[in-house]
């Protein structure tokens, strides 16, 4: 990828499920030294620092966790992500995937100011397809997507631009997707590639068939990777581990597909909870892929080898 200008913006943001400990997540990556893995890539960084909701009064919701500071949460964050691409390249170090409802809408507003597509790739082990009616578990870091897309009202949440569409969306790494969410998006142009697939045939090419489409239309890119995307054996810090993950190859080779696409826009990096890492292997797993997807390949590739 050409230099970019990178802005970091961390989000400590604790509040899109119980279990606690994404708030250390921004430092654990600083610490990780990924300000410095990016300036060895040739990119310049600019650490703004953390984040935090813009002003709220919580009201205990009967069914819904922390409702009121997570939407207040997607206002400081949209407007901080928008106002970061005036600059460069928005990366935002998380905090839980909650977060993505602010970063995604952010990127919504500058795609809709610069009259260019949005492309979401959205790399789980989880759909976050809720909305406010499905969840059970009350958790909001699993329904961004379900706000990003105008699946359902979301009172008292940011408008959107426009809703996220579906044909836009790619979800890659799926093997726990809740009955609600998986009836619905049934019924959408989602991209959805689970484990099984990637077993079945490699995860290449529907990443391929993905940023080419995006290619084709000079679409943004907004790269929204959570920690349980991977195998918990490569990176155990992360509260919901879900079994049967993408291996540490297959993150990697991701992230330099993005890397040799050009496309990447911006990017979240969220879920880790440093709280539960083993000697720092997750933070600095998650800082390598991040450098992968804005260079550092080990030979020389044509560009776009997809
Ligand atoms: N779908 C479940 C579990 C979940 C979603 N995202 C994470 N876990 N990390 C829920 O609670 O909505
Ligand atoms: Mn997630
Ligand atoms: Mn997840």
């Amino acid at each position: 990828m050409k230099p970019q200008h990178v802005i970091l913006q961390g989000a400590p943001l604790d509040c899109g499920k119980n279990r606690r400990g994404c708030i250390m997540g921004p430092d654990a990556y600083r610490t990780a030294g990924l300000v410095e893995a990016l300036e060895s890539l040739g990119h310049t960084v600019t650490d703004i620092g953390n984040i935090g909701p813009a002003p709220y009064t919580e009201v205990i919701h009967p069914k819904l966790h922390r409702l009121s500071e997570t939407i207040a949460w997607t206002q400081s964050l949209a407007d901080a992500t928008e106002a970061a691409f005036a600059r460069g390249m928005p990366i935002t170090l998380g905090g839980d995937h909650a977060l993505a409802a602010g970063t995604v809408l952010g990127a919504m507003r500058h795609a809709a100011a610069v009259d260019r597509p949005l492309f979401v790739l959205w790399l789980d082990a989880h759909s976050d397809f809720h909305t406010l009616e499905s969840t059970d578990s009350g958790n909001l870091h699993g329904t961004p997507m379900g706000y990003l897309t105008g699946r359902s009202d979301f009172p008292g949440w940011p408008d959107l631009p426009a809703s996220l569409p579906y044909e836009n969306i790619a979800m890659i790494g799926l093997r726990s997707v809740d009955p609600a969410e998986r009836a619905a998006l049934q019924q959408t142009a989602i991209t959805r590639v689970d484990m099984r697939q990637i077993d079945e045939s490699g995860i290449a090419t529907p990443l391929g068939a993905f940023l080419e489409r995006i290619e084709a239309v000079n679409g943004m890119l907004h790269v929204s990777l959570d920690v349980d995307f991977l195998d918990p054996a490569a990176a155990p810090a992360v509260g919901t581990t879900v079994p049967g993950g993408a291996t540490v190859r297959e993150g990697h080779l991701v992230m330099e597909m993005i890397n040799d696409s050009e496309l990447l826009t911006s990017m979240d990096l969220v879920e880790l909870n440093p709280f539960m890492d083993e000697r720092g292997r997750t933070t600095r797993l998650m800082v390598d892929l991040a450098a992968s997807a804005l260079g550092r390949n080990v030979f020389d590739r044509p560009t776009r080898a997809f």
